[in-house]
């Protein structure tokens, strides 16, 4: 996605420049991460209201999310994300209706037509894999897609993601054991957001993801996860391994959910407020729109984007509210193949 500019001397050039980045690059992180929080907690308010029944939001993981995802190139790489990766769909093309669409389940929601739960992304011309609720199931076949590539000699490298409770089932091992070995391309890009539900890093891990990737014999990047440039570089590094052949890296993305696991978790009930309140004041959202004045955007402008995102939920709202639901005679579209009825034979 990112628009690299020519490089020339790196010495007291601005970050951004001296990875390549235009301003407007950094313009349109800051806007995908801003929309990404904005959706989050409009989502929150509409479930408290009563008017979603289920959420969860990426509050706080922005900029792994964007900075991350700045790296695709939409509709070459695959990517195979998980259900905490709403700026992930946002940066490859996704909208706020789509994001309202699947939270209301309707039947024009791009993932799965209000059939799975919320954020399991779905767009085949952006090559983004849905997923399963079970988690770590996308990164065998995050593997699997790379050596399809691989083996077709198919431009493209695969993004996965996941959580850091995602790096403690097996299929974690054998997906990073595999194409390591291999050599395939492909980016295993871990939000360690220091919980997964009420379980924390503590007494899921004894190594970081990052560090364990030494024991595949791949590179591991530590990346800090409130800043979207940091981010950007860590992946970029593994992305241009991958896109070179030589093989998969894991970036672990320190960063922080702000809110409870989901719309049905308590999380008062395992961490403080403090805490909490500690990650906030490095809040990666902010932090992007201290960068862009910093580099003489002028607030006004800054002001405007926030204005048009505002806008642009509320008519996204409005738009999901209003669309049809599922039909139930579909109900069972997708489950089998078209012109193949269940065995039992009620389909026709
Ligand atoms: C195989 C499997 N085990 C358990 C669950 C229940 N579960 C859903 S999300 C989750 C925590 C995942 O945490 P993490 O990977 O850190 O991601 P986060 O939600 O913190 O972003 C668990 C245990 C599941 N969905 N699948």
């Amino acid at each position: 996605m990112a628009v690299r500019t020519k490089a020339s001397s790196p010495a007291a050039r601005p970050r951004h420049e001296a990875l390549g980045l235009a301003l407007d690059d950094v313009k349109g992180m800051y806007r995908k991460m801003l929309e990404c929080r904005m959706i989050g907690e409009r989502m929150m308010q509409l479930n408290r209201m009563g008017r979603a029944a289920f959420v969860g939001v990426a509050d706080g993981q922005e900029a792994a999310e964007v900075g991350s995802a700045w790296c695709i190139r939409r509709g070459t790489d695959w990517v195979h994300p998980y259900y905490r990766d709403v700026g992930v769909a946002l940066v490859l093309g996704q909208d706020a209706t789509d994001q309202f669409l699947g939270v209301f389940a309707k039947a024009t929601d791009p993932n799965s037509a209000g059939r799975q739960i919320v954020n399991q992304f779905s767009d085949p011309e952006a090559k983004i894999v849905t997923g399963s609720v079970c988690i770590a199931t996308q990164f065998p076949q995050a593997a699997g897609i790379a050596l399809a590539l691989k083996m077709r000699k198919e431009e493209g490298i695969v993004f996965t993601y996941g959580g850091d409770g995602s790096t403690s089932p097996g299929d974690f091992h054998e997906a990073v054991n595999f194409a390591a070995v291999h050599d395939l391309p492909v980016v295993f890009i871990i939000e360690n957001n220091l919980y997964a539900i009420s379980t924390p890093n503590a007494l899921q891990m004894s190594a970081a993801p990052h560090e364990r990737a030494k024991g595949y014999g791949i590179p591991g990047l530590l990346a800090d996860g409130m800043d979207v440039l940091d981010v950007y570089e860590k992946t970029t590094r593994a992305a241009d391994r991958a896109r070179r052949g030589e093989g998969p890296s894991i970036v672990e993305t320190t960063c922080y959910r702000y809110r409870p696991h989901s719309s049905d978790d308590d999380d008062s009930r395992y961490r403080s407020k403090d805490e909490v309140a500690e990650w906030r004041a490095r809040d990666p959202v902010a932090r992007g729109r201290a960068y862009l004045l910093d580099q003489g955007v002028g607030e006004p402008e800054l002001d405007a984007m926030r204005a048009e995102i505002t806008s642009e939920i509320e008519s996204a709202i409005d738009a999901a509210e209003a669309a049809p639901d599922p039909r139930p005679e579909d109900l069972l579209r997708h489950v089998y193949a078209e012109g193949h009825p269940p065995p039992d034979g009620t389909r026709a």
